[in-house]
């Protein structure tokens, strides 16, 4: 027989960002099963991971009225009888995450009403409020002050266990400014902690579970971060080899791969970062991959395209590099003060090896090459995938 699973029940308006969060919590490998009775569209979809003990169970999107929303929690209370009937141990909701939207605050009240009067069957059930879309790093403390708020004159603020400003996607603003995901890791920590404890996943498992979807999410910032200094490099005659132009990108590129990884920006670490722009920059990365370049025979593309290719491969290599790096340091292996050792990394990443992947790259473009083109080549070349 299979293992007993916890219940998660995913909540929030339409468009609030519940199936964008699921996914970025399940990633890739996970099963899903529709159920409800409105024909081809299921009323609610329960994704389950392979690695991980508890389901996810969307809800379709409704709007804003309370009419809807009882059809979607009635569905999922069907489905827990169907699951009683069928004499499976696990046919509770176990947890429920509300989800608000983090960019309309001033909804917040209402919404969290609604979500309460929905849900009022399950009054004991533990609560984690996600304040998705949570771009802006400033509004953070207010929104949570304001859920809180919101909280303060029902029973139920209690069952409240934590409230997570999330980002589940990079969220790009524009072509080389993005914000990395955020809140990921802490909302699959809290939400193992809140099921009972027959069901609550090892802590072991629970790091890897988290390990395998940092490294997912560090990777789609490293494709953001890479198109991005596609954009900033697609110049002609600016001269890369000053790494000048790449520092901001390269910056918030570390910089959220570190934050992803749960290293933090502080006194200690600061020689560390300053190692790994320098690295990027007018360090021994960009230069052998700009010498490199130049040597190879027959290139037919623009100088402005060539530029971005270079400046492209710099930061993707780079973005490799901080990924091994900070997840070292993330499980305790290495330290923010092994200032040698993280030289050597990215050194190390800027391989004759790499470049010739990049040659072979380079091959593939052409003046004519989209963006999106010339960012997958480099991806593939540094990732090999
Ligand atoms: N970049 C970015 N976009 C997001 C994020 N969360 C939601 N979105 C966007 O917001 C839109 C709605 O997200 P969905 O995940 O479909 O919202 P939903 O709550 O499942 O909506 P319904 O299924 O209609 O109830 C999509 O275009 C998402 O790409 C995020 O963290 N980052
Ligand atoms: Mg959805």
């Amino acid at each position: 027989m299979s293992k007993e699973k916890g219940n998660v029940l995913v909540l929030g308006n339409s468009g609030v960002g519940k199936s964008t969060l699921i996914n970025s919590v399940f990633g890739e490998e996970v099963a899903k099963t529709g159920w409800g009775t409105t024909g081809t569209t299921p009323t609610i979809t329960v994704y389950e991971s392979k690695k991980v003990n508890f389901r996810l169970i969307d809800t379709m999107g409704f709007e804003p009225t309370i009419r809807r929303k009882y059809k979607a929690v009635r569905e999922v209370q069907k489905w827990c009888k169907a699951r009683a009937k069928d004499d499976l141990p696990d046919n509770d909701i176990n947890a429920i995450w509300f989800c608000v939207d983090g960019t309309a605050r001033k909804l917040f009240v209402d919404t969290i009403d609604m979500l309460l009067k929905a849900t009022s069957m399950w009054k004991k059930t533990p609560i984690i409020v996600v304040i998705t879309k949570s771009y802006s790093n400033t509004d953070r403390q207010a929104n949570i002050m304001m859920v809180k708020e919101a909280f303060s004159k029902s029973k139920r603020s209690e069952c409240v266990k934590a409230i997570i400003p999330v980002v589940a996607q990079t969220y790009e603003i524009n072509d080389s400014t993005y914000v990395a995901p955020e809140g990921i890791s802490e909302l699959i920590d809290k939400t193992n902690e809140v099921l009972p404890e027959g069901i609550r996943e090892a802590e072991k498992i629970i790091q890897d579970f988290k390990l395998s979807r940092k490294r997912a999410l560090a990777h789609s910032v490293v494709g953001t971060a890479t198109a991005a200094g596609v954009t900033v490099g697609a110049v002609p005659n600016i001269p890369i080899a000053d790494g000048v132009i790449l520092t901001a990108v390269e910056s918030t590129l570390i910089k959220s791969i570190a934050s992803i990884y749960g290293v933090k920006s502080d006194d200690k670490s600061k020689e560390m970062f300053d190692t790994l722009i320098a690295a990027g920059t007018a360090g021994a990365a960009a230069k052998a991959i700009i010498s490199a370049f130049k040597l190879i025979p027959g290139i037919n593309v623009a100088a402005s395209v060539l530029n971005a290719v270079v400046a492209g491969s710099i930061v993707a290599a780079l973005g490799e590099g901080c990924l091994y790096i900070f997840e070292q340091i993330s499980l305790g292996k290495k330290s923010v003060s092994d200032i040698e050792w993280i030289k050597k990394v990215i050194e190390e990443k800027i391989s004759p090896e790499l470049i010739k992947k990049l040659e072979n790259a380079l091959k593939n473009i052409s003046d004519t090459s989209s963006k999106g083109e010339i960012v997958g080549q480099i991806m593939k070349a540094v990732f090999g995938k």
